[in-house]
């Protein structure tokens, strides 16, 4: 078939949207009609040419929703009309990381899907002069049809509506899945998030769920206060009207009987390998947690002095809010549905698939938080 989709053609060039040849499904797959696509960070991350994962011409986008067309033999848990959110990460209930219960990084089908193709080691897309065109993440939802394996697509009530719940498919299960999956937080807590954007955000919805006291919020653009405000930061600094973030999170954390000072959780949410140090070193003597949830570029790496690690902090890092998408994600969906969880007011911008370089703007002139593109 035909289908319509945005392609990256090059690193750093805006994506061109264009009729593409789409195979059908082969066996355990499915075509799913996507209906809505979120821009993540992510997407610009590897179109900016900084993912040592990225490949060229590729259609992006991991944050959709849709409906499945046609599934392929063997196919048993979803079938034509089913609505689905596409996974990145799979769960595929077999798999030695599966079963293991230890962690949501299923490893069923990583290694096609990091080269950009199916799990039978093949594309499914290519341009209409028969140029193979790469998978993104296993997903691809900037195209208006994917063909996607089984196990990586998660059944969702019927009810939901496309444009907010694709931003489960990334933002909305990262952020939380963060607070609770990764970092198990405790009621009472005092957290700080660094990165205010579409994954920050989902952070402090997840920390006020949790019961999280205190909520830190470190972004470099004051614009963003008033929305994470909205989802329940209680205190906000900009590092450029402080001298030392560290020392400012250290102080504000003391309390008369514990003057040692420092955040329980930290997050890092904007893939800056010096933010993740502050992230860790501003946490706790004894038990502070840092979660690294931002992607840094190729080559970029972590440093910081042992001594934080043998005084007790701990650095983690979180894929996908360790979420079990099969199993998470329709939960996330039934979340929002029941109003215990917010999208709506994330979701800053609705555009159509010719605008979709539109998104990618807004998002590097931090003028968005999400930008939902409907079929
Ligand atoms: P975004 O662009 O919406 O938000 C990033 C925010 O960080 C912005 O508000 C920006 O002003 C702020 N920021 C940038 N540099 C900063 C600094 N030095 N100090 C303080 N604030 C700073 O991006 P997003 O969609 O929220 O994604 C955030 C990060 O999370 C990206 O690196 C993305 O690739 C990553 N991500 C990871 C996962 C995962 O599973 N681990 C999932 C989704 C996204
Ligand atoms: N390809 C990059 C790493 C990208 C990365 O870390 N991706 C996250 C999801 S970001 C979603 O917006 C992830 O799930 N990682 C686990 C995995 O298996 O990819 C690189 O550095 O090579
Ligand atoms: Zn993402």
């Amino acid at each position: 078939m035909r289908t319509r989709a945005a392609v990256a053609l090059e690193p750093g060039k805006p994506l061109e949207v264009m009729e593409v040849n789409l195979e059908g499904p082969k066996a355990g797959e499915v075509l799913v009609e996507i209906k809505a696509t979120g821009i993540c960070h992510t997407d610009e991350f590897t179109l900016s040419g900084d993912d040592p994962e990225g490949l060229f011409p590729a259609i992006l986008g991991h944050e959709g929703a849709g409906v499945v067309v046609e599934v392929g033999p063997g196919v048993t848990s979803v079938q034509p009309g089913d609505h689905v959110i596409p996974l990145y990460t799979p769960e595929c209930r077999q798999c030695p990381s599966c079963l293991s219960g230890k962690t949501n990084l299923c490893t069923a089908i990583r290694a096609t899907q990091g080269q950009g193709l199916m799990p039978d080691g093949t594309t499914r897309f290519s341009m209409l002069d028969g140029t193979p065109i790469h998978h993104y993440m296993g997903c691809s939802t900037f195209a208006n049809h994917t063909v996607l394996p089984e196990i990586a697509v998660a059944k969702v009530r019927p009810d939901a509506p496309f444009d907010k719940i694709c931003y489960i498919g990334c933002g909305v299960t990262t952020g939380i899945g963060a607070v609770i999956n990764t970092a198990k937080v405790e009621i009472g807590a005092k957290a700080v998030v660094f990165g205010l954007g579409g994954i920050g955000l989902n952070v402090i919805q997840g920390l006020r769920l949790a019961g999280a006291d205190m909520i830190i919020g470190v972004d470099l653009n004051d614009d963003k206060k008033p929305m994470a405000e909205r989802f329940g930061m209680t205190h906000f600094i900009n590092p450029r009207n402080v001298d030392n973030v560290v020392q400012a999170i250290v102080e504000m954390t003391k309390t008369p009987f514990d003057q040692i000072g420092g955040a329980d959780y930290s997050f890092d949410c904007t893939g800056n390998v010096a933010v993740m140090r502050d992230a860790l070193e501003c946490t706790h003597r004894g038990w502070g947690v840092s979660v690294v949830i931002g992607v840094a570029p190729a080559g970029a790496e972590i440093s910081t002095r042992p001594f934080q690690l043998v005084t007790g902090r701990i650095w983690k890092g979180s894929a996908f809010g360790g979420a079990r998408g099969r199993t998470d994600v329709p939960r996330i969906v039934d979340w929002y549905m029941d109003g215990k969880i917010e999208i709506d007011p994330m979701i800053t911008h609705d555009l159509t698939l010719d605008r979709i370089n539109e998104g990618f703007e807004l998002m590097r002139q931090g003028k968005s938080i999400r930008s939902v593109v409907t079929y």
